[in-house]
């Protein structure tokens, strides 16, 4: 349906939710109950406020560099919500929400990013990639999951996430190429959160949208208000279920804003203006579910009360659970790699170690 009706080339978006909390009741999702909003919505505050632990814990010297959500929750709610357990996520490195919500355990997370190995051990049946460093790389792993579920003709599908700077990597094209030749049942969902680093989306690419960049590849691209959570689901389950089909992929161009800085190890008052971030913080995707549910009678001060304060305490119980995970020795730099350790490994690490005992022993 959406996939069809709205021409990217025409700078058409679809939205269902808008700003103010008025949503478009022909387009509403069957399954966005009142109680599954609330879910999503209370799910959505909860990453947010996990994401201004991580970065307190930062300025306090408790976590590394991380690249904050702020501001995408919507799209990466949205889209996750639309997809089976059993389907493979493959993520960018800014994908907190995404995430968790599909397995990932916070806590892991949160070492993940503490640079302690055992951030990268993820529950076994959980179908997450780490966290994708290199800007653009995942895309392509996606592409390769994707094919060999369906030349094994199971039925679970791959959604990855990137940015829009990402499309500007010569992996993107290779991705979206195979892609569509292999008719893969791959979810490609471009988080166009305005930058790159500094590098604004205007200087990024040429094209008008990003959505468009599909036509070329001979599959649908389609252009989504990222900060609409009822958005991002119907559009993300459409594409989901025609990649199930064997129709192919699909690329989502989730339009959105990031709040935050890039990085810990960023500032952007250096390249935007405080006018401009003020306006997408009144489009804030929390904000508008708010509003939608405060005119349903689903949403009060005291509700949002009590929700701030139980969460809080989850928070606080990770933050601790984190901060007593023991540091991984340097065995787990070498261990984790291969399944098999090469031999040159086993020298290296032997190496290594031997170099660590005459250090201690000055
Ligand atoms: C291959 C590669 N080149 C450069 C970098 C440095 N780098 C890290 S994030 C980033 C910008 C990514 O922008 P975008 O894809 O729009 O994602 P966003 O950070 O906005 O979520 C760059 C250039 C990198 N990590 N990998």
């Amino acid at each position: 349906m959406f996939l069809e009706k709205y021409d990217p080339l025409k700078n058409q978006m679809v939205q269902i939710l808008d700003q103010d909390g008025n949503h478009k009741e022909d387009l509403l999702p069957k399954e966005m109950t009142d109680d599954v909003v609330k879910d999503l919505y209370e799910q959505m505050v909860f990453y947010r406020m996990c994401d201004k632990r991580m970065l307190k814990m930062q300025r306090t010297g408790r976590m590394g560099t991380f690249a904050p959500l702020e501001g995408q929750e919507a799209a990466q709610i949205g889209s996750e919500f639309a997809m089976k357990k059993t389907d493979w996520m493959v993520p960018a490195f800014r994908e907190l929400a995404a995430m968790c919500a599909h397995g990932v355990p916070v806590e892991t997370f949160f070492l993940f990013w503490r640079g302690n190995e055992i951030g990268s051990k993820y529950p076994k049946d959980v179908k997450v990639l780490p966290s994708s460093i290199p800007v653009g790389s995942q895309m392509l792993h996606a592409v390769g999951i994707s094919l060999a579920s369906k030349l094994r003709k199971e039925k679970d599908i791959t959604v990855t996430y990137f940015g829009d700077g990402a499309t500007s990597e010569g992996d993107f094209h290779e991705a979206m190429n195979f892609a569509g030749v292999f008719k893969t049942p791959t979810v490609f969902i471009c988080q166009n959160n305005q930058y790159a680093i500094s590098v604004p989306r205007s200087k990024q690419t040429a094209s008008e949208t990003i959505a468009q960049k599909a036509i070329a590849y001979g599959f649908p691209g389609v252009l989504v208000d990222g900060n609409d959570l009822f958005a991002m689901f119907a559009v993300t389950k459409e594409a989901a279920e025609r990649a199930r089909k064997g129709g192919g992929p699909t690329l989502i161009e989730a339009y959105t804003y990031r709040l935050a800085d890039h990085t810990t190890a960023d500032d952007s008052t250096k390249y935007r203006t405080q006018e401009e971030v003020d306006g997408w913080r009144k489009r804030d995707p929390l904000l508008r579910l708010q509003k939608y549910l405060f005119k349903k009678g689903a949403w009060t001060e005291k509700y949002e009360a009590a929700l701030q304060e139980n969460l809080l305490k989850k928070v606080d119980e990770i933050t601790e659970k984190v901060e007593a995970t023991a540091d991984q020795t340097v065995d787990s730099m070498f261990d984790y790699l291969f399944a098999e350790p090469t031999q040159e490994l086993l020298e290296q690490k032997a190496y290594l170690k031997k170099m660590l005992e005459l250090e201690n022993k000055k």
